[in-house]
């Protein structure tokens, strides 16, 4: 009997909580609305501006100093007796894997757009991220004051770019200087704010009420099409009620089968309170979401049930004033502060000394926390991001968060001799929060090397060191990381690996055909008759991917290429994996240099927004740097739109020039748009 209520009590509990995050293109407005959201749900008692560098999840320097967001931040607030977790996501692309990291422990999502420029490049690129990992998401049409603002032309943006059903539950009242308000279209109301950002509500305007019932009715006929239970009261009453149309949509957005739209202007208080009702009533909490599966075995799956053993994922670790900071989602089981937890990877345990929940700039401390949540932790002095913490007596493991490859690498050395131990550690540090950094040493010239997303991550990377750590670093120019594709392959290479030195000897003797493929490896084996065991073959394999790690054009990974393994022969007594994966790592590396390979560079999909009057200083300034105009459009506000594919390599020092060629008035995104091949070097 008490075991039901309390299993009902923490039932309800993780029911009403949201694990939300804020995502868009850099600008849109994610910390300015996540600001209010702290502001309004009492988290914080004064609202802080992004230009002020006064907010509370761009806490670091650099991001005060830099008006930009860099790190995700995760904060809890209160909302209508729900738990919000929300992380405010960096909109620059240099730190995407924030955001996939992020993604991988959400339940729900907020898309930021800008009521001007609609669907921006990296709004569509962190969109399909969210889609990829199944995190269902409702928009936010924000900065509605802005001159230019028109929420019918974002929303065609968001159908013709995103998805097919922008489903909008409001409609603004008043346009850019004048926009007060939004008529709430599910409970026929009107919502206006004053100055000081006050809600009133109110009924439907006269002058509005034709228009309101025209976009309520569209909206009960968009979901009716969608929506079996949703069509049939439309049909037998003739319209839909606020409880259905709820109902309906809820189920849509967790579907994704439609998106709905809200809109406001966050700058200026508006908007944000039935932004919070909506991410509540649509978005999912994490009963709803599939459960924590194991790495490689789809069946052991975890619930988000306290009474199953702890499940956790770090997404994300901090070196606070307080100590290390990891932050843990808790998919199943219930953490408790003392617990002792297994890193299910490393085979370490680690103890739980306190569980943080995050209230913006400060901690309350709390003895549990339940399947489902969000919560920092202190203790943990090795779990690194993407670690699984578990119940020592159930080990699971998850599927670590994926991380880009980095495209950039500098030299760094340390400005003073004597610092050189001290660059290295703090670099080893950040390398650490952040898995899209790689900290390595060129083995020909011996410099240790950096090498992260994009020139913004390195730059900052450093600058976190020198302020952190007091190290000053010497960095060198910017490298791209090139690639090799196999563009022509060679059949039937023979290779023979034989030593024969005294004692057992190594014996191996394989025949490969390489050909051209996709963009990554593939291996098989066609050996028929056992002539090569299978252990053999595997150790084919391993060798054939130590052979790609270096390609023979200049020592960069080779990528494009299908191995067979067409026939071989084995000696009884001399043959052993390792001689056979030698025989494929020598084998290969000679079949490639015999084959025809390409130089292959990394491309970025650039978008400029300029006056007009400095376009074609722009579109020159780009030719000459090898980039290809997509196209050119000229914007609602007067400002020229630039697209173009340019090579990564001809970027660096992009952010400069442009400054300089339109008197700082021009801006520029960027996104991996792959490879290219690169100009023969000869
Ligand atoms: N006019 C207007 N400006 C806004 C609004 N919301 C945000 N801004 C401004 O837009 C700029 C960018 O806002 P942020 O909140 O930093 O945007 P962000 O999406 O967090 O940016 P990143 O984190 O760098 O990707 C700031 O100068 C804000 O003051 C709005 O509703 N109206
Ligand atoms: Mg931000």
């Amino acid at each position: 009997m008490r075991t039901d209520t309390t299993t009902r009590t923490t039932t309800t509990a993780i029911a009403a909580v949201r694990n939300l995050g804020i995502l868009a293109h850099v600008d849109a407005g994610k910390t300015t609305v996540t600001e209010r959201i702290l502001y309004l749900t009492g988290t914080t008692h004064k609202r802080g501006e992004v230009h002020n560098g006064t907010t509370v999840t761009d806490f670091d320097p650099q991001e005060r100093d830099r008006g930009i967001t860099i790190f995700a931040a995760a904060v809890s607030c209160a909302w209508a007796g729900h738990r919000i977790n929300l992380i405010d996501t960096p909109g620059h692309v240099d730190f995407a894997d924030e955001v996939e990291r992020s993604l991988r422990v959400l339940d729900g999502a907020v898309a930021v757009f800008d009521a001007v420029a609609g669907v921006e490049p990296q709004s569509e690129s962190v969109w399909r991220q969210a889609e990829r990992h199944g995190v269902p998401r409702i928009a936010f049409v924000n900065k509605l004051d802005r001159a230019g603002a028109d929420l019918d032309t974002a929303l065609t943006s968001i159908r013709e770019r995103l998805h097919p059903r922008p489903l909008a539950v409001q409609l603004p009242l008043g346009t850019e200087e004048s926009f007060t308000g939004v008529i709430d279209l599910v409970h026929l109301r009107a919502l206006t704010w004053d100055g000081d950002g006050t809600l009133t509500e109110g009924p439907v305007p006269d002058h509005l009420t034709a228009e309101t019932t025209a976009r309520r009715r569209a909206l009960e006929e968009a979901v009716a099409e969608l929506h079996p239970e949703a069509l049939e009261e439309f049909c037998t009453h003739g319209a839909l009620d606020a409880t259905t149309l709820t109902a309906a949509l809820r189920h849509l957005t967790r579907t994704g089968e439609a998106v709905v739209v809200l809109c406001g202007s966050a700058y200026r208080n508006r908007g944000i309170e039935p932004l919070l009702d909506a991410a509540v009533a649509y978005l999912p909490s994490p009963l709803d979401a599939p459960p924590a599966r194991a790495a490689g075995e789809q069946q052991r799956q975890r619930a988000a049930d306290p009474q199953q053993p702890l499940t956790a994922l770090a997404f994300k670790v901090t070196a606070a004033p307080t100590g290390r900071l990891t932050y843990l989602r808790l998919y199943a089981g219930t953490l408790r502060k003392g617990d002792t937890v297994l890193d299910a990877a490393t085979g370490r345990t680690e103890r739980i000394a306190r569980i943080l929940r995050v209230m913006a700039d400060r901690h309350t401390e709390t003895d549990h926390a339940l399947a489902g949540d969000i919560v920092a932790v202190i203790g943990p002095k090795s779990a690194r991001v993407g670690a699984t913490l578990c119940d020592p007596d159930h080990p699971i493991l998850l599927e670590a968060p994926m991380s880009a490859e980095p495209v950039v690498t500098v030299a760094v050395e340390a400005r003073r001799a004597a610092d050189t131990d001290k660059l290295t550690a703090a670099l080893a540090r950040l390398a650490e929060e952040d898995p899209s950094l790689r900290l390595a040493t060129d083995p020909e010239t011996g410099q240790r090397t950096l090498s992260g997303l994009g020139e913004l991550h390195l730059e900052v990377a450093v600058e976190k060191v020198r302020r952190e750590a007091g190290v000053e670093a010497v960095v060198g120019r910017p490298q791209v990381a090139l690639r090799e594709a196999l563009v022509e392959g060679v059949s039937g290479f023979v290779y023979r690996h034989a030593k024969q030195d005294g004692g057992a000897g190594q014996f191996a003797h394989i025949v490969l055909d390489v050909q051209v493929a996709g963009d990554g490896f593939a291996f098989t084996s066609a050996v028929t008759g056992g002539r090569v065991p299978r252990e053999y073959a595997q150790a084919v394999e391993a060798g054939c991917r130590d052979a790609l790690a270096e390609g023979p054009l200049g020592g960069h990974p080779v990528v494009g290429v299908a191995v067979t393994l067409t026939d071989g022969i084995t000696h009884p007594k001399d043959s052993s994996e390792l001689a056979f994966r030698t025989a494929a790592r020598l084998g290969l590396r000679e079949a490639l240099r015999s084959a025809r390979l390409q130089l292959l560079e990394p491309l970025a999909e650039v978008s400029v927004t300029v006056p007009e009057d400095a376009l074609g200083a722009v579109l020159g300034d780009l030719a000459a740097r090898r980039g290809q105009v997509q196209g050119t459009a000229l914007g609602r506000d007067g400002a020229a739109q630039v697209s173009a594919l340019v090579p990564l390599a001809e970027l660096f020092g992009y952010a400069g020039r442009l400054r300089g060629r339109t008197q700082g008035r021009g801006t520029f995104t960027t996104r991996p748009a792959g490879y290219t091949p690169a100009p023969s070097l000869g």
